[in-house]
């Protein structure tokens, strides 16, 4: 498990250079920004974009996986579709080659020949990315042997591409959460069972944590909870703040309704706000709709599950809220969220979600949603 975990670790950090990198040349940047197709438009946004940086670390993410773990090849999925399109008009396909100078020479007809661009990215794609890890000894390979013929892969290569291209400067609130700008932005990776769709291990890099002069510094979250095995990097459990984070678009209604029990944060990205739930900043992020999709919550998910939370469906859950708050088993077993099957809208978690750090915080939820 170990050398798996490292892997995810090591990758997440190099997607996050590559996301630094982008904004960092501000050239590179504007160059980089292209309107999404009508099919794939999320909802929500009456702009959104996809950039070339999100499909290149998606592509990178697959690729150093695959080929470090060649059985996971054909089972690593991520939000992007990897083909581009140029101001030309040319369709291509984003890839990455053997050599650095071979996929410096195939971005370079996606960024209309702009050579000295696609060199820079090339550089941070093959670039050997190994990170000071603190994952613990006993995760040892010998000891914790993972099937891997059984693992699936779901990747969101920057969630928050509204915060990421805008960039713009916030601060945080008193909970130490911040509502917009680039700390909100962040790369999920989630390793999940194919046979039962349980989240086992999670990697959450945040690429801008600390701004540092005019450079940025990121730091990174991982869990593991497959058979037995539970893990994470965090020091403690979080212990409880009454706090709910929640996306802005959420409805008055439902808002009233917390406001009387909790203090709500809204905040941007929903990687960041499950995030939060985790880090202990928040009890509870709650989403009543379907704007999230399994690479969104499948990184975060697993991290929870380490801690003793967990992710589970929204609608479901408020249909039988009674017999829900009556359940003497694990939350997580009966109601939880599953990432090996499309559901009526694909992959879209599509019954919305609650994410909570313990099963205290959830009754205490749910307790409040019944009066
Ligand atoms: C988005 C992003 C948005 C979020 C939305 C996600 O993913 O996390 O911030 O909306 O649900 O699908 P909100 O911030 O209102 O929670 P992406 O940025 O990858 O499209
Ligand atoms: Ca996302
Ligand atoms: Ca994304």
């Amino acid at each position: 498990m170990k050398s798996f975990l490292q892997a995810i670790i090591n990758v997440s950090e190099k997607a996050a250079n590559i996301a630094r990198a982008c904004r960092r040349e501000v050239q590179l940047f504007r160059l980089l920004v292209q309107e999404k197709s009508n099919e794939e438009k999320n909802q929500r946004f009456v702009q959104d974009f996809k950039t070339l940086a999100d499909v290149l670390i998606q592509e990178t993410v697959k690729h150093e996986l695959g080929s470090k773990f060649p059985e996971l090849i054909g089972f690593i999925q991520g939000e992007e579709s990897n083909v581009f399109t140029n101001t030309l008009g040319e369709t291509i396909e984003v890839k990455i080659m053997g050599s650095q100078e071979d996929t410096a020479e195939l971005l370079s007809k996606v960024l209309d020949g702009d050579r000295s661009a696609a060199d820079l990215l090339a550089l941070e794609v093959h670039r050997d990315v190994i990170i000071d890890s603190d994952i613990p000894q006993e995760l040892n390979d010998t000891n914790n042997l993972l099937p891997m013929d059984t693992i699936g892969i779901w990747i969101d290569p920057i969630d928050s591409t509204a915060e990421y291209i805008q960039g713009t400067e916030c601060s945080p609130d008193s909970h130490d959460i911040y509502v917009c700008g680039l700390r909100c932005v962040t790369v999920l990776i989630g390793a999940y069972n194919r046979k039962s769709g349980e989240p086992m291990i999670g990697v959450v890099n945040q690429p801008f944590f600390l701004e540092n002069g005019d450079s940025w510094r990121g730091t990174f979250y991982w869990g593991v909870s497959c058979e037995g095995t539970v893990r994470n990097s965090f020091s403690a459990p979080p212990s409880p703040t009454s706090t709910v984070v929640l996306s802005g678009s959420e409805t008055d209604a439902l808002k009233e309704n917390l406001a009387k029990h909790f203090e709500l944060v809204e905040a941007a990205g929903a990687g960041y706000k499950l995030l939060s739930v985790a880090r202990g900043l928040a009890d509870i992020y709650i989403l009543s709709r379907g704007s999230t999709f399994r690479w969104d919550s499948c990184a975060p998910h697993a991290i929870l599950k380490s801690l003793g939370g967990g992710v589970i469906r929204y609608c479901e859950v408020m249909e039988k809220l009674a017999t829900v708050r009556s359940y003497k088993g694990n939350f997580e077993d009966k109601y939880g969220l599953r990432y090996h099957q499309q559901g009526r809208k694909g992959w879209c978690n599509d019954e919305g979600l609650i994410a909570y750090s313990s099963p205290q915080n959830l009754l205490k939820l749910l307790t409040c949603l019944e009066s």
